[in-house]
């Protein structure tokens, strides 16, 4: 569908009365990512000379390009009006996408279609109030005939409206500080129309809550979610809200001890500590070595909103000290010091100031002694009724003592979403509508096992998002009586390289006494060597997987280690006696499955996980929702091409539709194409032509045509009941030999006009 006036960017109303004149005006490849309107001068084999225009449509240069440089160095630009739709493009080509997303975010419009399922949302990083109003919310909600622009609430009220049939279910991705978040939140308020305030209330306040204790300031986004999230709104027999729960997915525990440069720690740790709540235990912030970063001003006042939430929630009381005192355990944890007294690394730690561990007995409810014993000493079984004490280094006391924080904050929080789900799930549920924020692609410099988990949870989104894409294809050839008759391809072999290989063979290490990275690495390239997927490292230690995104090169140092996710038995030991039930949790829960090393590693609970996600995804009707970083700065209305073809690229969105459309990548409707092609000599009635007009019209005007295979017409173009479908090169020969003709016509004109001078 194509855009109304309103929204036409004033480049391509410029360019619309141009179009006949400039015949051709391309897209062209000036580097990777990078692409530029051009008009083509001179043009040779190998290499066109063509006059480059910047974004405000302005000839800036002159520049010889080669053609063999890049596969689609010379990309027609055709009818450059904006789109609603990315499927109604006649050139589905990056650029092409690139111009239209470009175009609508500079008017303010976030939101662009790509097909029945797809919404592609663009972060306009200012609040655009005017798309949000409670009249816009009517507006969706009650649209029936008329088809409103592209917008989140139109995937919410058609989420809500489906329910009538099977549930359903909305994927928002992206990469970080894309806006997924963001677009959860407006899709919940959108959906909140139908339930009454007291339901809705509560369900809005778990945001703060969550966000509170799950959310961080990173170097890309000041409120960053670390964990992955599946919200499930309930809906009862009349389908009204009745509430919802969520599940969470890898929480980045290892934040509560190690943050990188520029960023903070969890938001409710620096809260917390800002607002030193618990008497007797209070420390200025700067007290505790887990809280690097910039202070926030507002610090004390979240936690006064934070405490709120929790109230809502129902978490108050006893409850609420518990949860209290585990966060300082872990605040005050961070400051036990380990020394030796002789300086070498392999004599046995003590703890060096004890009154740093006087108040963490004291917050967990046990003896000194006993505190200062577990943190230093390991008790290890020597035959069958035995027990040995071994001390620990300085180095192996640090770790447990990050380990037991790192799984105590872990805890705390999966304690936090039972309490939340325990005041938000209704008994009445009938219908539901999961909607899924979760982290995007990874490709860093340097990649470790998180990004591999991330992108394992991407690779099977992905696979179920091509599939869906191409099952709305093929209803859509269906609805235009075609017959399709060809496959896609899948992301089944990586699947496999990632679950069967990686997932076994680390298990493998992981519960192996000796087991190490360099051993998971030869066996992975042992068995999936020959795999078109396997890159194979520069070293022992690292692997690459091509991914459907790109290629990825994983170091697994650490990744034993982060996989197996073990706190030490003497801390478990001391969890058990500690007079804290949160702290108590990780004895019993994370302890008791200890006892089986493979079904404890991280890999193994993240796919069950996944497994148990696609499970009740796939029996939803799913929707997707793409958010896309227009920059890095995180600025209104600055584009950068790059920033937004990568992600285009890693969300699988062009892929997608391109493995959909490998075989007609173009498609024009039946008016447009009489309109467009009347000068080979259709003189049919252009208002309502039907199938056997237009395949007319389309055997005369491509009488001659002769693909890069020998194809003819019959090969290269499929004829619709509303529209036609061409092969890559068959609609750019028909948009060319329509230019020649009108430079044929332009040349008479003009000698003829010189004739009468
Ligand atoms: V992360 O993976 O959790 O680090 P998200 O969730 O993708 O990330 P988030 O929703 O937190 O990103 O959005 C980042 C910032 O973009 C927000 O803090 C807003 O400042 C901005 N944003 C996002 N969506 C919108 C919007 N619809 N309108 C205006 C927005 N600003
Ligand atoms: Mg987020």
């Amino acid at each position: 569908m194509t855009s109304h006036p309103s929204q036409k960017h004033p480049l391509c109303e410029k360019d619309a009365t141009k179009e006949k004149a400039a015949s051709t005006d391309v897209f062209v490849q000036i580097k990777p990512y990078e692409w530029s309107k051009a008009r083509v001068l001179t043009e040779t084999e190998s290499e066109a000379t063509v006059q480059v225009f910047d974004k405000s449509n302005i000839g800036v240069s002159i520049q010889t390009v080669s053609l063999n440089d890049y596969p689609h160095q010379r990309l027609p630009l055709q009818n450059v009006n904006v789109y609603d739709d990315l499927i109604d493009l006649p050139f589905l080509h990056e650029p092409g996408v690139l111009w239209n997303l470009r175009s609508r975010h500079a008017n303010c419009h976030p939101y662009t279609r790509s097909g029945p399922n797809v919404l592609i949302a663009v972060n306009p990083y200012q609040w655009l109030s005017q798309l949000y109003t409670s009249k816009e919310q009517e507006r969706y909600r009650h649209s029936t005939n008329e088809k409103l622009p592209p917008h989140v609430y139109e995937m919410a009220q058609q989420a809500y409206q489906g329910l009538s049939q099977q549930n359903q279910s909305i994927l928002v991705s992206g990469e970080s500080g894309a806006g997924k978040t963001e677009t959860v939140k407006l899709c919940m308020r959108f959906l909140s129309q139908y339930g009454d305030s007291k339901i809705t209330d509560r369900l809005w306040y778990a945001n703060p809550v969550l966000e509170a204790f799950g959310n961080a300031a990173t170097k890309r986004n000041d409120n960053s979610s670390r964990f992955g999230k599946f919200l499930t709104l309930q809906f009862d027999v009349d389908c009204q809200l009745v509430g919802g729960r969520c599940d969470i997915y890898l929480l980045e525990k290892s934040r509560v001890v190690g943050i990188a440069p520029g960023e903070r720690n969890f938001h409710i740790l620096h809260q917390i500590a800002a607002a030193g709540t618990v008497a007797n235990l209070t420390s200025p912030c700067s007290e505790f070595k887990c809280l690097t970063g910039k202070r926030k001003e507002s610090d004390r006042s979240d936690y006064a909103t934070t405490l709120e939430a929790l109230h809502k929630m129902g978490i108050c009381g006893e409850d609420l000290h518990t949860l209290q005192q585990a966060l300082w355990v872990i605040l005050h944890s961070s400051n036990v010091v380990f020394a030796n007294d002789d300086g070498r690394h392999d004599s046995r730690a003590h703890v060096e100031d004890e009154s740093s561990i006087t108040i963490l007995a004291d917050l967990l409810g046990v003896e000194l002694p006993f505190l200062a014993e577990s943190l230093t000493i390991k008790t290890m079984h020597a035959g069958k009724n035995s027990k040995i004490q071994v001390p620990l280094t300085v180095e192996q006391a640090r770790e447990g003592c990050h380990a037991f924080a790192k799984e105590l904050y872990a805890q705390a929080f999966h304690w936090l979403v039972e309490q939340v789900n325990r005041a938000t799930t209704s008994p009445n549920e009938t219908r539901s509508i999961g909607i899924l924020d979760i982290f995007g692609f990874e490709s860093f410099e340097e990649n470790h096992f998180e990004q591999f988990c991330i992108n394992y949870a991407n690779e099977v989104l992905q696979s179920k998002f091509a599939e869906d894409v191409f099952q709305s294809l093929l209803t859509e050839f269906r609805e235009e009586e075609i017959d399709l008759g060809v496959g896609y391809d899948t992301n089944r072999d990586v699947l496999e390289l990632m679950s069967n290989g990686v997932l076994s063979f680390l298990s493998e290490e992981c519960i192996r006494p000796q087991g190490t990275e360099a051993v998971f690495v030869r066996k992975l390239h042992q068995s999936y060597g020959a795999s078109s997927r396997f890159v194979q490292g520069d070293s022992q230690h690292t692997f690459g997987i091509r991914h459907f995104a790109e290629t990825v090169i994983y170091d697994a140092h650490g990744f034993i280690e982060t996989n197996r996710d073990k706190v030490p038995s003497n801390l478990l030991s001391l969890c058990s006696s500690s007079t804290n039930h949160i702290v108590n949790r990780v004895a019993l829960l994370h302890g008791i499955s200890q006892s089986n090393m493979v079904k404890n590693t991280v890999l193994f609970k993240f796919n069950k996980q996944l497994v148990a996600l696609m499970r009740s995804l796939n029996s939803t009707r799913t929707q997707y929702i793409r958010c896309i970083k227009p920059n890095l700065c995180n600025e209104p209305l600055k584009v950068k091409d790059g920033v937004i073809l990568r992600q285009l690229q890693s969300s699988g969105v062009v892929a997608a539709v391109a493995i959909a459309r490998s075989s007609f990548p173009h498609q024009m409707d039946h008016c447009k194409i009489m309109r467009r092609f009347r000068c080979f000599g259709a003189r049919l009635n252009a208002s309502a032509p039907t199938k056997v007009q237009v395949m007319c019209s389309l055997v005369i005007a491509m009488r001659d045509y002769k693909g890069p295979c020998d194809e003819t017409f019959s090969d290269a173009v499929m004829v619709g009941r509303t529209r036609a479908y061409f092969r890559y090169n068959a609609l750019e020969y028909l948009e060319h030999k329509r230019n020649s003709n009108f430079e044929f016509f332009a040349l008479i004109i003009q000698s003829q006009f010189r004739g009468f001078v």
